[in-house]
């Protein structure tokens, strides 16, 4: 029986033709900044996100911490979105790695200018500083969510009138893109530093970039090192990035369209879903989601273990239509068969 695995868009697996553009990587030493497809996939990105320069980490979590210790100093304060990954999936490294304390504004995935506006301190040495501001486009916790366009520009004149630095945990960013028809260098353009993955709904093995200012290369390639993510023939990796930019872009739409069918569906089923997804992620709700989410496991199918009755299912290039219909048919009979037990037996 073929697993349909929705835990996370994480979980693809490298195709044949990936695998092929891997095995085929020029390589060198990257620490000695001689790896020539490295430099490639730099280049490629930065040019994507319109930024100077783009340097090479090996998870996106290292990418968003060694950004945010090149834009603070220790005791500084982050504004960032209620439920930031950068907060709440990073095991307290913001703390541990840069010594900074997130302050989380808005709510599902949003804020604005005001807000950080408000958080700002008086200049009195009780209070930490407030350095810099954090986006998460497209928002995991908020269900692949979209930050609203329209409020960067705002942010970006608050930012230059109050010295602030900000950071777009992109981890999705191209979901973003391919959503809304915004190109990712649009969306990139007033943050000084961009963190994007490829190990994500791109289906690539390993991989994130941040896309900066060569004034603030020099700082990261430090703070990177510094990390223990310096990494030799790591050719091998970006190859596969190269081929998922090139190849796994565009078809985000179709893991878009496939979280909307599974969406329409779990709420027929009588689920409560939390909003029609935007992008490739659905979040939902079942009065034993465990118990659900483990039926589901045991028939095959895969979906996040719960946050109370919270569940997440997320698309991406290795489950198609069919796998979404059968997911769909798989919860309709765990939840028949549930309410079949919880139906009192005639006496
Ligand atoms: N998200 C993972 C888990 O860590 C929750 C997932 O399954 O969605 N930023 C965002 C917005 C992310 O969603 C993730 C991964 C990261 C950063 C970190 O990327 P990695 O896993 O490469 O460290």
């Amino acid at each position: 029986m073929k697993v349909v695995d929705l835990r996370s868009d994480t979980v693809t697996l490298p195709t044949p033709a990936m695998r092929e553009a891997m095995a085929r990587a020029e390589l060198g030493d990257d620490v000695y900044g001689e790896d020539p497809t490295v430099a490639r996939l730099e280049a490629r990105v930065a040019e994507t996100l319109g930024k100077e320069t783009a340097l090479f980490f090996p998870s996106g979590t290292m990418a968003n911490q060694a950004s945010l210790h090149a834009l603070t100093r220790p005791g500084d304060v982050v504004a960032a979105p209620a439920g930031c990954h950068l907060l709440k999936y990073e095991s307290g490294a913001a703390a541990a790695l840069a010594g900074v304390q997130i302050r989380e504004l808005g709510r599902g995935g949003r804020f604005d200018a005001e807000e950080v506006r408000a958080a700002l301190a008086p200049p009195d040495p009780h209070f930490a500083p407030l350095a810099a501001v954090a986006v998460e486009n497209t928002h995991n916790d908020a269900g692949g969510r979209i930050f609203p366009f329209e409020r960067l520009a705002p942010l970006a004149d608050l930012a230059r009138e109050r010295g602030l630095r900000l950071h777009l945990d992109g981890a999705r960013l191209w979901n973003a893109a391919v959503a809304t028809g915004v190109e990712p260098a649009r969306w990139a353009a007033p943050f000084d530093t961009v963190s994007v993955c490829l190990s994500k709904g791109l289906g690539a093995p390993v991989g994130s970039l941040v896309a900066t200012s060569g004034a603030l290369r020099p700082r990261l390639l430090r703070v990177r090192k510094m990390l223990g993510g310096g990494m030799r023939q790591a050719g091998v990796l970006a190859a596969a990035g190269l081929y998922a930019l090139e190849h796994h872009v565009d078809r985000l739409r179709e893991d878009h369209a496939n979280a909307a069918r599974l969406c329409e569906g779990l709420a027929a089923l009588g689920l409560r879903v939390e909003a029609p997804p935007e992008t490739n992620i659905v979040m939902f709700h079942a009065d034993d989601a465990a118990a659900l989410q483990r039926a589901a496991w045991a028939r095959g199918v895969r979906i996040n273990p719960p946050s109370g009755t919270r569940l997440r299912a997320v698309t991406h290039l290795d489950v198609d239509r069919a796998g979404i219909e059968r997911a769909l048919e798989t919860h309709a009979s765990c939840l028949a068969g549930s309410r079949a037990r919880s139906r009192p037996s005639p006496s």
